[in-house]
């Protein structure tokens, strides 16, 4: 409050940074009628593109793809002159759409913010500037870039150097004067091999102080056409969509193709392609699995480093410039002839990692074994990635909890979306950490952001609400998430800075979200549609509103584990399967939710008699000595969709644990073959295993039935059809959320007909696929609930879930069965979705189900032996 009260104007937004994020930031807020200013350390506008004003510095995403897409009319009205812009050009750019948009009028320049604190009682933050003055703002957003914090390592002498130095990312207005000079760059990024080559060209001398060789693949850059850019933005709206719904944000991703796939001389013809076409991307995307796979990784990495050996006459300098952690761990570079540099005479590289930088001298710099003398010296030594800008402020949150104090642990390092951090309501960074901003095309993420915070203050405003912030539940989810992401790559196999890795002291964790853009916007979108999931807000003092707090972590309950899994198979663009062939259909690949299948002591594929014909089985026996308990397995997929593999891994799972055999039965699929062959063929397959148990090192005394969704239908139908058939009878059965009624009109249905997963038009598809008519729907053997008589059947273990249009006639199913007398064990797990049971690669809640499946069942079949 007293802080309050000592301030200066009042502001609902206050923007940090007139970089390519602050600048759309205050035209979105402006346009939509907010107070906003912006404040900028700089004299002018430009962010990042202001500062590394270096010499080569460009553009590593190309330039049609490197611009605000918000405006049609500023598209249209600037060309770009080729196909990776430099460093003036993009500045130049910068400066038309401020002048355009009249952006200037609301910019302070000339004005770093030193300190930001939340005042809990008027619930907004006031803002010191570095000269003297403060205001107060509603919300305070930091558009600060990623990269604006410079990293000058501290070396012993640094302040002695009697020459000229410099860091790429301050780089001074006026042209520096390299001729004749001797020059030493430190640092082999981005920045230092686009800078050498180009320094290399004026200087008497340049000495490259390399601790770590890069891979780098040539720009190929050349001039753009007019006609070329039109042709890009033909069709605007496709190339927008497509940029947004990518992986990296640009309109174009990876081949669905692993490395390994392809024999070595066709990745040679491929990657030589690639490198000639130039691009960051170009060689990378001609695989999925390049950043994945160990193997994958080292084919083109070998392929680059075959490149340098082939560029570089020195046998002994290409073999110091050979990388060899992970390609494409860290951002790949492209360059314009960066290895040909070495092949100069007045170039020369030094090893530092095998003789260190001891000192820096008034004269230059002293290595272990030997002393270089330079009359400039450049640091390209890179910047104190994500955190570090956001550090260099005071952020003080509820509390007088700083930023800094949040995050001083790097597990601590916790945002929901990047976007937002628990303790600091109404505070939102721009490509924040644990945003995709750094692995993709900036312009891409940082719209997105400022599209997401401009609505998400219009919608608090609008229901008057205030005090706007992440739960601590929100960002732990979050930053679990963030983590295993990268956790799948070889993203985290490396030391670089998307790590911290760069920067002494500094605390190591995966600062970016990895999961790709497209999935991330979904993400968003799904989170602000669902009134802002994750986050809390307040009612307004002067709201007519009564209930006091907004609360909010999935008010669904829906389990965000199981939620994130839909949101990536949604961003995976497959249609709805009601939209494709049943063959097309049956190619979806859910395997990685599986998980990796274990060992089990024997497992046998083979193929038994039906009638008309025969079908595959495949038999899983657990260690030890027979005979077993058996547990006949029927997997779902609406009797159309759905195989052996789909439920390899939990039956693998249930042999195990249960330790019974387990025999999972490929029942003939629909629509070609309609009911009653499923059902027929399940049946047979019942009997085979009771009449074939011997063989098969099965107790026939000890059989049960079991399967999930289509195949807990089948279960329940052939446990009827046992008991109406002359048997054989059965010591259980294990229906995880079946399909019991040929009907629509449960409340289950209701809330969930639009998904998760599994949504009503789908189960319509299916039935539609599996009947031959309506009157088949009134079948019990195809809707075990219309049977009249339930008594006399196996006991059951019904499982439920939670989101589940099926959930109701799952549960309607065991009560029927609970009221004809039959023991039934019935378990809702209520925040998952149809599917889940064979989802124990991603889903902790599918261990649990098919722990408690496999116990239920041990108990039944100890319970038959001692009768
Ligand atoms: P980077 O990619 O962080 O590169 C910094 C370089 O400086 C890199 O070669 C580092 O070696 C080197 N470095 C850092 N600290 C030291 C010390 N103490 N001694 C010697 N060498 C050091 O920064 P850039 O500016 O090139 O690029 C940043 C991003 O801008 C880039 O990824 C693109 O997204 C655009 P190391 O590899 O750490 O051994």
């Amino acid at each position: 409050m007293a802080l309050n009260q000592q301030s200066g104007r009042v502001f609902d937004a206050v923007v940090v940074g007139a970089g390519f994020s602050g600048l759309y930031m205050l035209h979105r807020l402006r346009e939509a009628g907010y107070s906003v200013r912006v404040y900028e350390a700089a004299d002018d506008v430009g962010g990042t593109w202001y500062w590394n004003r270096y010499p080569g510095a460009r553009c590593d995403i190309e330039s049609i793809y490197y611009n605000y897409t918000f405006s049609k009319e500023i598209l249209n009205e600037w060309t770009w002159s080729s196909r990776y812009a430099e460093q003036p050009e993009i500045l130049s750019y910068i400066n038309f759409v401020a002048d355009k948009l009249d952006l200037r009028r609301d910019i302070q320049f000339k004005t770093r913010i030193t300190a930001a604190r939340y005042n809990e009682e008027n619930r907004n933050w006031e803002i010191r500037m570095d000269d003297g003055t403060s205001v107060v703002t509603e919300y305070f957003i930091t558009a600060l870039g990623c990269l604006s914090s410079s990293n000058i390592p501290k070396i012993k002498g640094l302040d002695s150097f009697k020459g000229e130095m410099y860091h790429t990312g301050r780089w001074p207005h006026k042209k520096v004067d390299f001729s004749s000079k001797r020059v030493g760059v430190i640092g082999t990024g981005s920045s230092g091999i686009q800078a050498i080559p180009v320094i290399a060209k004026e200087a008497g001398h340049l000495t490259v102080f390399q601790r770590t060789p890069q891979y780098s693949c040539p720009a190929q850059n050349h001039p753009l056409e007019e006609e070329d850019i039109r042709k890009t933005w033909e069709n605007y709206d496709e190339t927008k969509q497509l940029m947004r719904y990518s992986q990296h944000g640009v309109p174009y991703g990876p081949r669905m193709r692993s490395a390994l796939e392809d024999s070595p001389e066709e990745r040679e013809r491929l990657y030589e392609k690639a490198w000639q076409e130039g691009g960051l991307f170009t060689l990378t995307y001609n695989y999925n699995d390049i950043a994945m796979l160990p193997e994958s990784n080292e084919t083109a990495a070998s392929f680059i480093r075959s490149k340098i050996k082939q560029i570089v006459h020195d046998p002994e300098v290409a073999q110091k410039l050979m990388p060899t952690y992970y390609y494409a761990t860290k951002r790949p570079i492209i360059d314009t002839n960066y290895f040909e540099t070495y092949n100069r005479e007045n170039v020369s590289l030094v090893d530092i990692k095998a003789a260190p930088i001891m000192e820096i001298t008034p004269d230059g710099i002293k290595t272990t074994d030997n002393e270089y003398e330079l009359d400039v010296l450049v640091f390209a030594t890179g910047f104190d990635a994500m955190t570090g800008p956001l550090f260099k402020i005071d952020i003080r949150g509820k509390n007088d909890v700083s930023l800094k104090d949040k995050w001083a642990d790097g597990s601590e390092l916790k945002t929901y979306l990047g976007l937002a951090t628990s303790g600091f309501p109404n505070m939102f960074m721009l490509t924040g950490p644990q945003s995709p901003s750094v692995l993709s095309n900036m312009m891409v993420s940082i719209e997105q952001h400022v599209d997401w915070v401009a609505d998400c203050i219009d919608y608090l405003r609008e229901h008057h609400l205030e005090a706007f912030e992440a739960t601590e539940k929100a960002e732990a989810f979050w930053s679990q998430q963030c983590h295993a992401i990268a956790d799948m790559s070889l993203l985290t196999k490396t030391d670089s800075w998307y790590m911290g890795a760069n920067i002494d002291g500094k605390p190591r964790g995966f600062l970016a979200f990895a999961g790709g853009v497209g999935l991330y916007r979904i993400i968003c979108d799904d989170i602000a549609a669902r009134g802002y999931e994750g986050f809390t807000s307040v009612l307004a003092h002067d709201s007519t509103d009564d209930s006091k707090v907004k609360e909010g972590f999935f008010m669904s309950n829906i389990d965000p584990q199981a939620w994130f899994i839909l949101k990536q198979l949604e961003s995976a663009g497959a249609p709805p399967m009601e939209l494709l062939t049943p063959e097309l259909a049956r190619m979806g690949d859910f395997s990685l939710l599986a998980g990796a299948p274990e060992e089990v002591a024997k497992v046998e594929n083979r193929t038994i008699p039906v009638p008309e014909g025969e079908i595959p089985v495949r038999i899983y026996t657990p260690a030890g000595e027979g005979p077993f308990p058996a547990l006949v397995y029927y997997h779902g997929g609406g009797w159309v969709i759905g195989n052996l593999d789909t439920v390899d891994v939990p039956c693998r799972m249930l042999a195990n644990r249960a330790g019974c055999v387990v025999v999972s039965v490929d029942y003939r699929l629909a629509p070609e073959h309609k009911f009653p062959t499923a059902a027929e063929d399940s049946y047979a397959a019942a009997k085979w295993v009771a009449e074939n148990a011997a063989s098969i090192q099965v107790d026939p005394e000890r059989i049960a039935v079991g399967g999930d969704s289509a195949g807990g239908n089948l279960a329940a139908v052939v446990a009827l059809m046992a008991r109406e058939q002359g048997g054989p009878s059965f010591a259980y059965q294990m229906l995880i959320y079946p399909v019991t009624n040929h009907a629509y009109d449960t409340d289950s249905y209701r809330d969930n007909a639009e998904g998760y997963f599994l949504t009503k038009n789908t189960m319509v598809w299916f039935w539609n696929h599996y009947l031959r008519n309506e009157e088949d729907g009134q079948n019990p053997y195809a809707s075990p609930l219309l049977a009249e008589d339930l008594s006399g059947l196996p006991p059951a273990l019904v499982i439920t879930a939670g989101f589940d249009p099926l959930r109701d006639e799952g549960e309607a199913y065991a009560e029927r069965l609970k009221a004809a007398g039959v023991p039934v064990e019935v378990t809702r797990y209520d925040g998952m979705i149809h599917g889940f049971f064979w989802m124990p690669g991603v889903l902790a809640e599918a261990h649990n189900a098919i722990n408690q499946a496999a116990n239920a069942l041990k108990q039944a079949f100890s319970a038959v032996k001692t009768i």
